[in-house]
C-alpha cells in the first residue's frame, strides 16, 4: 500500500524579500519590503499541523544554511573568519550576499522531482534535486538539497537520489513544480506529466517573450530517463507562453493534479485543449478534468490569488480536500469558482480550507510551492532517517524553536550583521538535533 506524504519546507530564519525572481510578479512587487520570519515559519508550520490533524501524512524538510558563507567563498569572497567574509560581501558584493541569504529552499516543490517505486523499472524511489539554474539564489540550493535528501532518504537499496542535472541553462530544471503524477490510486502505476516552458535544442518551439521559461524539455526528458520510467507512462507538454508572460513561472501556478483529478486553467498549455485530450487518452483511468475558463477566472486573477497553487489532498475517507491560499477568498471570481466546485457533485472535492501563508505568498510561494509530494510504501516510510514526520510532539518542539530563535522582522541591512549569522547558526544547529539529522550543515563540519 502506497501513500502520499507531503514534505513541507520549514521556512528558514533568513526569510526576506529581495525581489530576486524576474517573472514572479509577487517577488518583484515586494522587493525590499520588511519580512517577518517568525510569522512566516509559524504560518508554514501551522499548515503542516492542519493537514496532519486531518489524518493526512505530513513531514518536514529542514531549511538550508543561509547566509551561505561557503557559497560566498566559492565566488571568491575571502576572509579569515566567516564574519570577515560576511563583511567583505556586504561591502564588495551586496547583491551576491542577498542571493546567498535567500530562504528560498522553503519552496520544496522546487527541491526535486520524485517518482515512486511502483513506477520505476528498478523498483526504487527516484529523486533528482532540481538544478534551479535559471536564478542564482535558487541554483545554489541544488547541492545542499541533494545532501539533505541523501541524509533523509539514506537507504540506497530503496532510494536513488541522483545529482542535480548538469548543463546549466540548457538543462534548466525546477523540480516537481513542473511535474504531475496521475494515477487511479497511490499504489497503481502512474502517468507522469512533465511540463516545460521552452526547448534548448529544438529551435522550432515558440518561447515566451517577456519572462524567461524556467524548465526545458531536455531537462524533463533527462529526468524521465534517469528515473527509469516507461516511455508509455510519460508525457511532455509545453506550457503556454502567454501564461508564462502573465506571471506563471511554474506550471503549479496554473494547474494542479492529484490522482485522477486535474484542475487546470484553459490557458495552461501551448496546444490548449489538445494537450488535455493527450493526458486523458494516455491515462489508465478516468481523468476528472476540471477546466477553468478565462471568462470565469482570468489569468490575472489566477496569478494574483494563486488558485492553482492550492494543494489537492486525499482525506482518510478517500474524498478530496483543497487547501487554498486565503487570497482566493479575496478575489471574487476565484471565490465564486471554489464555491461552485464544492457544491458540484460530479467531482470528488468535499472540503475546501483556506490557509494564511501571506509571508510566503509575497514571494510568490503558495501552499503547493511549500510541499514536495513523496509517494512511498510502508517499508520505504520505515526506512526514512531522522525525525521528520509531523506529530503533536514534533509540532510543539518546532513551534517553541521558531519562537525562541526567529526574528520578528528582517530587513536587507540585517543580512550583513555578523550577530545575525551567529543567530541563524545557533538555530539551525539546534534544529538538526530536534530532527535527528546529524551534522547536516557545512558550519557544523568545520
Ligand atoms: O523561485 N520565489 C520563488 C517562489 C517559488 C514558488 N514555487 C513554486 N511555484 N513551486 C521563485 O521564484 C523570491 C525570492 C525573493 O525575491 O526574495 C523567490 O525565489
Amino acid at each position: 500500500m502506497y501513500q502520499e506524504i507531503n514534505f513541507d519546507g520549514l521556512v528558514g530564519p533568513t526569510h526576506n524579500y529581495a525581489g530576486l525572481s524576474v517573472g514572479n510578479i509577487a517577488s518583484l512587487a515586494h522587493r525590499n519590503a520588511t519580512s517577518r520570519p517568525k510569522t512566516a515559519a509559524l504560518q508554514g508550520l501551522k499548515k503542516m499541523k492542519m493537514l496532519a490533524d486531518l489524518g493526512i501524512p505530513q513531514a518536514v524538510l529542514p531549511p538550508l544554511e543561509r547566509p551561505s558563507i561557503p557559497c560566498l567563498r566559492r565566488f571568491g569572497i575571502d576572509g579569515k573568519k566567516d564574519a570577515d567574509v560576511l563583511r567583505s560581501a556586504s561591502q564588495t558584493a551586496p547583491e551576491l550576499l542577498v542571493a546567498a541569504s535567500s530562504a528560498s529552499s522553503m519552496w520544496t516543490a522546487n527541491a526535486a522531482t520524485m517518482v515512486p517505486s511502483c513506477d520505476t523499472a528498478d523498483g526504487k524511489v527516484h529523486f533528482t534535486p532540481a538544478n534551479l539554474s535559471s536564478k542564482l539564489h535558487r541554483a545554489i540550493e541544488a547541492d545542499e538539497t541533494a545532501r539533505a535528501l541523501r541524509t533523509i532518504f539514506s537507504d540506497t537499496s530503496k532510494f536513488s537520489v541522483h545529482s542535480p542535472l548538469e548543463g546549466g541553462q540548457a538543462m534548466s530544471d525546477e523540480g516537481a513544480a513542473n511535474h504531475t503524477r496521475f494515477a487511479p490510486s497511490f499504489s497503481s502505476k502512474g502517468l507522469h506529466l512533465f511540463v516545460f516552458g521552452a526547448s534548448s535544442l529544438k529551435s522550432d518551439l515558440p518561447a515566451p517573450r517577456k519572462f524567461p521559461a524556467r524548465q526545458t524539455l531536455e531537462a524533463s526528458q533527462a529526468i524521465a530517463r534517469l528515473h527509469k520510467l516507461d516511455t508509455t507512462d510519460v508525457l511532455f507538454l509545453q506550457q503556454s507562453n502567454e501564461a508564462i508572460d502573465a506571471g506563471v513561472f511554474h506550471n503549479d501556478v496554473i494547474s494542479v493534479g492529484h490522482l485522477s483529478t486535474y484542475l487546470y486553467h484553459e490557458k495552461t498549455f501551448q496546444t490548449g485543449k489538445a494537450a488535455i485530450d493527450q493526458i486523458a487518452s494516455s491515462f489508465q483511468g478516468n481523468l476528472d478534468a476540471i477546466e477553468v475558463v478565462d471568462e470565469e477566472v482570468s489569468l490575472e486573477d489566477a496569478v494574483s490569488s494563486y488558485l492553482f497553487n492550492s494543494q489537492i489532498v486525499s482525506l482518510p475517507n478517500g474524498k478530496l480536500a483543497i487547501f487554498a491560499p486565503s487570497e482566493c477568498r479575496e478575489v471574487e471570481s476565484v471565490h465564486l469558482f471554489l464555491q461552485r466546485i464544492q457544491s458540484c457533485s460530479s467531482n470528488q472535492i468535499e472540503e475546501i480550507h483556506f490557509l494564511d501563508l501571506k509571508e510566503s505568498m509575497r514571494n510568490g510561494g503558495g501552499p503547493a510551492c511549500l510541499r514536495q509530494r513523496v509517494v512511498m510504501n510502508q517499508e520505504e516510510i520505515t526506512a526514512l532517517s531522522g525525525r521528520i514526520i509531523i506529530d503533536d510532539e514534533l509540532f510543539s518542539e518546532l513551534e517553541a524553536w521558531i519562537k525562541q530563535h526567529y526574528r520578528d522582522e528582517l530587513s536587507r541591512e540585517d543580512l550583513s550583521d555578523p550577530k545575525f549569522l551567529e543567530e541563524t547558526r545557533t538555530a539551525l544547529d539546534k534544529l538538526t538535533r530536534i530532527l535527528k539529522l546529524g551534522n547536516l550543515y557545512d558550519f557544523q563540519n568545520k
